[in-house]
């Protein structure tokens, strides 16, 4: 790589909100599975009611999350494979009043997934076909199991990209990503999937299936339904089909690593930076020191020279996406120029990758921050909108509050973080502990929500409310669009078996 210098006791279910009471909605019975077994063909039932007899170890993946925060209790997992067979099994489950979980890739960050109670999951790992794909307007419909890794290599050969990317690519599927409308880090240039989705499939909670799946761009018919699915959350229905615009892969792309002394930095550095790449600029990602140690540590990407790393607060990657290196080179190389010849330069340095394998190494810098807080210890998440000034005074004002409830030591609370995309205004504030427990999770809500309210920010920047935030929704949201949401709600599914304690409680 090149570098550029300048002179100078575990209480992991009590943890989300509280379970809500459900009315009178029906537990899965042996009836209901010889009721299953009638759509569905054998392997695509796990359960452990009679006459599957699965064990309590094939359902452990489905009613656990990734970071082993949330677990439920769901007797069922139904793997559907066509549409038809999701719109049979919600018809049954509506009639019977069973409550359902869909669930994509089981990689989301706010518990949406997991059952509270005995809810049937409905997994959508086997919906992995692609139905269309067309090269010239780059639209590409696929089913909601695929996986966001294999659309991008499906497309790839067509000299296309999906319009998202996130670390969880290798698992999570796109019908989860439309379902959270995922952020992550292309958002900067190609913009949110309420831009790039085009159309939806959808089975509502009655068994009826909505097609919305158009390839149109423009289409002004009145009321824009697919939007309403878009970050539901499996609230209002299961998502079967995505149709989505891919942009065409950049003709070339680059990435640097710079090192800033000072977080007060990143805000100048930033207006410079789109400045002087303006169109070419296609990322513009933060992680602070404290990330930065953590992602060495935990192997994710190789770290950069320790003179390099030297005296820095914070890291800025920067990614550009053009149609032709050399320009894209030039104006990169013209602005470490600037940066770093300037009076009183905004970095002490800027680490280039010289070639496709330093090119994803520093991304891993970035990209395995979530990784290594998950090997570190147990991690509380906060995906918060903020301005991009009050991002260090966020994760310090946090830190010093652990400090003062005498929860910043060893066997509570040891590192509190940031990171996130700074284009979007995104921080992620990670507070990473020995152990979940009742004491930690009180010092830090309401509290961060309250400082999070004191900016007019969101709560939920991109993971979503699942069940860990709808108690707080109103920290972000005033009562008349709470009201809206709920009769949104209500009028979609009046009996409430879709994904039920999720988003609104
Ligand atoms: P799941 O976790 O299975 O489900 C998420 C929610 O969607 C649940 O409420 C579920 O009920 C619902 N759902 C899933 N599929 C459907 C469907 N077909 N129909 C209706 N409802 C459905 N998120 C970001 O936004 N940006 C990031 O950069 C990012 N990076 C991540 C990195 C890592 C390492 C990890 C572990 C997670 C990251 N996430 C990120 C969070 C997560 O990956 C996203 O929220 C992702 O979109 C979830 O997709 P999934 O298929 O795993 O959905
Ligand atoms: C990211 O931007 C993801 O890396 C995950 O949204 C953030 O783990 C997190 O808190
Ligand atoms: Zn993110």
């Amino acid at each position: 790589m090149l570098t550029a210098r300048c002179c100078s006791r575990t209480l992991a279910l009590r943890l989300r909100s509280c379970p809500p009471l459900r009315r009178s909605l029906s537990s899965v019975t042996e009836n209901d599975i010889l009721h299953f077994s009638k759509i569905l063909d054998p392997p695509s039932i796990i359960s452990t009611l009679s006459p599957i007899h699965s064990s309590l170890e094939d359902l452990h993946p489905f009613n656990n999350d990734w970071m082993r925060k949330y677990s439920g209790r769901a007797t069922t997992v139904l793997k559907p494979r066509t549409t038809q067979q999701v719109s049979e099994i919600l018809k049954w489950c509506h009639e019977r009043e069973i409550p359902v979980v869909p669930q994509g890739g089981n990689t989301g960050l706010v518990g949406g997934s997991i059952p509270l109670n005995d809810e049937v999951v409905i997994s959508m790992a086997n919906m992995n076909n692609v139905r269309s794909f067309d090269p010239v307007s780059g639209i590409l419909v696929a089913e909601a199991g695929c996986i966001l890794q294999s659309l991008t290599d499906y497309v790839a050969p067509h000299n296309h990209i999906m319009p998202l990317d996130l670390g969880a690519k290798g698992s999570c599927q796109i019908g989860g990503n439309v379902s959270t409308n995922a952020g992550g880090l292309r958002l900067l240039r190609y913009g949110s999937l309420h831009g790039s989705v085009l159309g939806v499939e959808v089975v509502l909670p009655d068994g009826t299936i909505l097609d919305q799946l158009t390839t149109l761009r423009k289409d002004n018919t009145g009321y824009d339904l697919k939007q309403l699915f878009i970050g539901s959350e499996g609230t209002l229905g299961i998502i079967t089909g995505v149709s989505i615009l891919t942009p065409p892969a950049p003709q070339a792309s680059n990435n640097v690593i710079l090192a800033l002394p000072h977080f007060d930095n990143v805000r100048p550095l930033y207006q410079t930076v789109k400045g002087q790449l303006s169109e070419i600029l296609s990322a513009f990602e933060f992680i602070d020191r404290t990330a930065y140690d953590l992602a060495v540590k935990h192997g994710q990407g190789r770290a950069l020279n320790e003179e390099d790393v030297e005296g820095a607060e914070c890291f800025v990657l920067v990614e550009t996406s053009g149609g032709r290196r050399e320009h894209d080179e030039e104006k990169l190389n013209d602005l470490l120029e600037t940066l770093l010849s300037a009076d009183r330069p905004l970095i002490n340095t800027g680490v280039l990758a010289q070639n496709p394998a330093q090119f994803s190494s520093l991304w891993a810098l970035r990209e395995g921050v979530t990784e290594a807080v998950s090997k570190e210890g147990k991690a509380y998440k906060y995906d918060i909108s903020v301005p991009l000034s009050t991002f260090k005074e966020v994760v310090d004002i946090t830190r010093n509050h652990l400090q003062s409830q005498g929860l910043l030591h060893e066997d509570a609370v040891s590192h509190v973080l940031g990171y996130g995309h700074v284009g979007d205004g995104n921080l992620h504030l990670n507070v990473i502990a020995k152990a979940y427990t009742q004491e930690i999770q009180d010092a830090l809500e309401p509290f961060i929500y309250e400082l999070v309210a004191s900016h007019r920010g969101s709560i939920s920047a991109e993971h979503g409310v699942g069940s860990m935030k709808t108690h707080a929704l109103h920290y972000s949201k005033d009562k008349i669009s709470l009201e809206l949401m709920k009769k949104i709600k209500e009028m979609f599914d009046p009996k409430g078996i879709m994904n039920p304690g999720k988003v609104i409680a």
